[in-house]
C-alpha cells in the first residue's frame, strides 16, 4: 500500500451506488405491480428474479424445525451467546416515557410507544449474515415491537439457508417470508393477502432493495441506505502492524468497494502495515475482493502529530474506527465522528460485528457526522402529552389567543377563548 502524508481535507474514497435511471424505473414498476396485484405480482417477480415459483411464500414451522435439527450444538450455543450479549447491550438503550407537572396542574410529557410492526430484510446468498439478522431483530424486540417479519429471497431450491432459519428460530421470529428484492420491499410496504403491511423496514440489500427502500420511505419508515463497509485505524508507535493489517483486511473482504484506511503518526508502523497487508492478503480465501478493496479504496496516511491524525480521523467519519494508540481513552474526547469506536489493541473490529453487544448496523459514507448506529429508539416513536389545567388556561389563554391572531388564525384564538368565557 502506498503511504501518503495526511492532507488538510481528507475523505474516504467512496463510490455511492445511486443506481441507474433504468434500475429506478424497474423498481418503481415492481413496487406498483405489487401494490396493485399483491401475491400474483410477488409470484411473477420471484420466478423472474429467483427462478422459483413456490405455492406458498411463508416459511412453515416444519421448515424451521428441520433446519434447527440439522444445526450443530456449538453453532447454536455461539448464536445464543451472541444474542444474549447483544440483547443485554440494547436493553440499556430503552427510553422511558416521562411526565412533568407544574404547580398550576399542567402535565406535560413524552409517551414512548413501540412500532406495531417491523420488517427485516435479509439479503440472499452469502450475504445472508446471521449476525445482521440478530442486529436488526434484537433492537426491535427490546423496543417492544409485537410483530417482526423477516423476508429473504429463496435460493435455487426454493428455500432459505438453514443458518438464516436457525438464527430466526433462536430469536423467536415466527413470520418469515421467502421473498426478496424490490418485490419484498413492496410486499412489506403494501402487504397482500396473508401478509399485513409493516411500519418500518430495516436491513441491507442490493441496489434494487436500496432503491425500493428509498421509494417507499414516507409510506413506511426505513433505517438507512448502507454503503460498503469502512474501517479507519488510528495508530501510533505502540500499535502492532500485524493486528492493524488484519483488522483492515477484515472489512476489505466484505466488498470490492469497502475501504480500509490507516492514519498513523509513526512511519515505521506505516511501512510495516503496508508489508503486512500484502502478506496477509495472499492467504485469504477472499483475497480477490479484499485485494481490490485495498488497491482501490485502501490508504495509509502519515500524520506529523496526533492532532493532525485526529483531524483526519474526524474528516473521514468512518463507519468503524479502531484506536490503537498508547492511551486510547485519552484521545476519545477528541473523536467526534465515527459509527463505532474500538479502543485498544484487543478490540478488533469483528468483536463488534458478532459478539460484544453494540449494533453493527452503522452509518457509512461519512454519515457518521450526523447519524448513529441502529438502536432500540429506532423502533419506537414518541407522542407528546399535553394536559392543561383550568388555572393554566386562565393564566395564559389570552397570550395564546394573541399569538394565534399574529398568525391571522382566528379559529385558533377563539378555541382557546371559549375556555376563558367559563368560570
Ligand atoms: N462489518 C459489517 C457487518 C458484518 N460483518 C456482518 C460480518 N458480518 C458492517 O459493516
Ligand atoms: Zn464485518
Amino acid at each position: 500500500m502506498k503511504i501518503t502524508p495526511v492532507t488538510a481535507d481528507l475523505s474516504i474514497k467512496r463510490t455511492i451506488d445511486q443506481g441507474t435511471e433504468e434500475q429506478r424505473k424497474a423498481v418503481l414498476n415492481i413496487l406498483e405491480d405489487v401494490k396493485q396485484d399483491g401475491f400474483s405480482a410477488v409470484k411473477r417477480y420471484t420466478l423472474q428474479f429467483d427462478g422459483v415459483s413456490p405455492d406458498a411464500f411463508k416459511v412453515t414451522q416444519e421448515e424451521l424445525d428441520a433446519a434447527y435439527r440439522k444445526a450443530d450444538n456449538r453453532t447454536i450455543a455461539i448464536i445464543q451467546e451472541a444474542i444474549q450479549n447483544i440483547r443485554a447491550f440494547h436493553e440499556r438503550q430503552v427510553q422511558q416515557s416521562w411526565f412533568t407537572t407544574k404547580p398550576d396542574g399542567t402535565i406535560l410529557g413524552q409517551k414512548v410507544t413501540p412500532l406495531d410492526a417491523a420488517g427485516v430484510y435479509v439479503p440472499g446468498g452469502l450475504a445472508a449474515y446471521p449476525s445482521s439478522i440478530i442486529m436488526n431483530v434484537v433492537p426491535a424486540q427490546v423496543a417492544g415491537v409485537e410483530r417482526i417479519v423477516m423476508v429473504s429471497p429463496p435460493q435455487k431450491d426454493g428455500n432459505l439457508t438453514d443458518i438464516v432459519l436457525v438464527t430466526a428460530k433462536e430469536l423467536g421470529v415466527e413470520e418469515i417470508w421467502k421473498i426478496g428484492g424490490a418485490q419484498a420491499i413492496g410486499a412489506l410496504t403494501y402487504g397482500f393477502e396473508g401478509l399485513e403491511p409493516v411500519d418500518k423496514i430495516t436491513g441491507p440489500g442490493n441496489i434494487f432493495v436500496a432503491l425500493a427502500k428509498q421509494i417507499v420511505f414516507g409510506t413506511v419508515d426505513i433505517d438507512m441506505i448502507a454503503g460498503p463497509s469502512e474501517i479507519a485505524v488510528l495508530a501510533d508507535h505502540t500499535a502492532k502492524a500485524s493486528y492493524v493489517a488484519a483488522d483492515m483486511l477484515s472489512q476489505a473482504e466484505h466488498d470490492k468497494m469497502a475501504s480500509a484506511v490507516l492514519v498513523t503518526t509513526d512511519r515505521t508502523l506505516a511501512e510495516a502495515v503496508s508489508v503486512e497487508v500484502e502478506a496477509q492478503l495472499k492467504t485469504l480465501p477472499k483475497r480477490e475482493i479484499a485485494g481490490a478493496s485495498i488497491r482501490d479504496y485502501g490508504a495509509i496516511y502519515l500524520a506529523e502529530t496526533m492532532d493532525d491524525a485526529l483531524q483526519a480521523i474526524n474528516d473521514l467519519a468512518a463507519e468503524h474506527l479502531e484506536v490503537q494508540v498508547e492511551d486510547p481513552w485519552a484521545v476519545l474526547p477528541n473523536i467526534r465522528h465515527a459509527g463505532a469506536i474500538f479502543l485498544g489493541s484487543q478490540s478488533s473490529e469483528p468483536v463488534g460485528d458478532y459478539f460484544a453487544g453494540p449494533n453493527h448496523i452503522l452509518p457509512t459514507n461519512g454519515t457518521a457526522r450526523f447519524s448513529s448506529p441502529l438502536t432500540v429508539e429506532d423502533f419506537t416513536k414518541k407522542s407528546s402529552i399535553i394536559s392543561y389545567s383550568k388555572e393554566a388556561v386562565k393564566a395564559h389563554g389570552d397570550k395564546i389567543a394573541s399569538f394565534a391572531r399574529m398568525e391571522e388564525l382566528e379559529a385558533h384564538a377563539r378555541a382557546v377563548e371559549k375556555r376563558l368565557e367559563e368560570d
